[in-house]
């Protein structure tokens, strides 16, 4: 990969998250590093150079003599590190303001302060990681379950960028045949073989095309989660679900209908996607104000549900109400929760299940705790449209720019099947090759404008 042309000056920033810890890192990166060491760090065992990746015990001092605090260092000569630049770490007490006295002595002997994702932004322009792996730092950091980890690992490691890379070498030896083809027009020998060029197309770029379009939509789901709301009418038991799928007594339950009046949201992990579970006031019309605007919040978040899991009580059976409710889920995803299975007769259960059959439906008791993993598991297949599984399955997430890119590279690709089919002379087929390659280009960032790098860096946090 090319790498574009890197910047001079010395940055840092504190590198460790906010708070109180054991450990806190400052971090520097730049050609001055190693002379911004020299003149902060006192070494216990005075020497006269830093050897390179080697951690010194000392005390760092301020411009009037006073010791900050006492530190391990740490200098890194380019071009193994992060950046590919010299880098220094110093290893202070985990102090904010520990931390933050030292970040300003080394600002004030001439560094500048990081801008969030600066390093690795640096480490992308040295050409040491392309934007996929850059991206993956951000989504690492960002992770919420174990699936989420495994995936951004995988695509530290080059999972997506090898994906992409082998899409991009069969487009560049098609396009190395059309040239040939190009520059001795007269040849006899047919040189473009377009049944080959074909069937090249079809398996080695355009099915993988499709597959990682495929993984974007499940990579969303197992990077970001999705948003289940628990909706009903008052008193059929939503808070008790959620009590019930936490482990934990977190909203209360009283048998008073419209016990719950805000919306109390909490993650749980089903089977590593990240599920924000909301629990909401049960919708009834009611003159209590405060109850009222509960309600009025209900609503929306039932709008913004990606799945809603609409509870009903078996032993109350269907109410004029809950049909009224059911009405309004429109055509969202949702699964059926019959719940107080524990009191409930086989008649109203047979009852509702012809009134419903067609939805998913899970019995449960939520005070009892029984049925609640088989709703985990049918919530599983509705998310991901699949058995169990699935999410092992996916070996790379591409993200929302990452499939946008593949869309414009595929339809591209489809451009240049119906040049083949036309028979269409070589120098047409080779532009419908480059225009692939250059959206396919933009995925790793041969090609990323710079206003899309600097969005895209951004959302690190500043100091990675
Ligand atoms: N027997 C039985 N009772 C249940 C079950 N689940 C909930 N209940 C009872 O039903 C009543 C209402 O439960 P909640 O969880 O507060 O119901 P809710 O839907 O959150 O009610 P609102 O917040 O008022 O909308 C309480 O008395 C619970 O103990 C169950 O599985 N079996
Ligand atoms: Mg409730």
């Amino acid at each position: 990969m090319d790498g574009r042309p890197a910047t001079s000056d010395t940055i840092a920033a504190i590198a460790t998250a906010p708070g109180t810890g054991g450990i806190g890192i400052i971090r520097i990166s730049g050609p001055e590093s190693a002379a911004l060491l020299g003149k902060l760090f006192t070494p216990r065992n005075p020497h006269s150079s830093f050897e390179s990746h080697k951690l010194y015990y000392g005390t760092i001092k301020d411009r009037q003599g006073r010791i900050l605090d006492e530190v391990l260092a740490v200098y890194m000569r380019a071009p193994h590190t992060y950046t590919r630049e010299d880098v220094v770490e110093l290893h202070s007490h985990g102090s904010h303001l520990v931390l933050q006295s030292i970040l300003t002595e080394v600002l004030s002997c001439g560094a500048r302060a990081a801008a969030s994702g600066e390093f690795t932004k640096r480490a992308f322009l040295a050409g040491r990681i392309d934007l996929t792996r850059a991206e993956a730092v951000i989504d690492l950091l960002q992770a919420q379950t174990g699936s989420g980890v495994r995936l951004a690992v995988d695509q530290l490691q080059g999972a997506l960028y090898d994906a992409v890379a082998s899409i991009r070498h069969t487009l560049v030896d098609l396009l190395a045949v059309v040239e040939v083809a190009i520059d001795f027009p007269d040849d006899d020998v047919e040189i473009i073989d377009v049944t080959s060029m074909q069937s090249q197309l079809q398996e080695k770029v355009i099915a993988p095309l499709v597959q990682l379009i495929g993984y974007a939509d499940k990579g969303k789901v197992i990077r970001e989660g999705v948003n289940v709301v628990i909706a009903g009418r008052p008193n059929v038991g939503k808070s008790s679900l959620l009590n019930g799928l936490l482990r934990d007594e977190r909203a209360l339950v009283t048998a008073i209908p419209g016990t719950t009046r805000d919306t109390i949201e909490e993650l749980i992990s089903v089977k590593g996607i990240p599920v924000h579970l909301v629990d909401t006031a049960g919708i009834r019309s009611h003159e209590d104000v405060v109850e009222e605007l509960g309600i009025e919040r209900a609503r929306r978040k039932l709008d913004e549900a990606d799945l809603v899991l609409f509870v009903l009580d078996l032993d109350a059976g269907v109410s004029d109400l809950d049909r009224e409710l059911y009405q309004t889920l429109g055509d969202k995803k949702r699964i059926l929760v019959l719940n107080k299975l524990d009191i409930a007769g086989d008649k109203q259960r047979t009852v509702i299940r012809n009134e419903f059959g067609t939805d998913t439906l899970v019995e449960i008791s939520a005070r009892e705790g029984t049925g609640l993993d088989d709703l985990l598991e049918a919530l599983y297949v509705e998310i991901l449209g699949e058995k169990e599984g699935i999410a092992e399955q996916v070996s790379c997430a591409p993200n929302l720019r990452h499939r946008i890119i593949l869309e414009k590279t595929l339809a591209a690709c489809e451009q240049l099947r119906a040049t083949l089919d036309l028979g269409a002379p070589a120098d047409l087929v080779a532009v419908d090759l480059q225009v692939a390659l250059d959206h396919l280009g933009d995925i790793v960032g041969l090609t990323t404008p710079e206003d899309v790098l600097d969005a895209l860096f951004s959302r690190f946090c500043i100091g990675k």
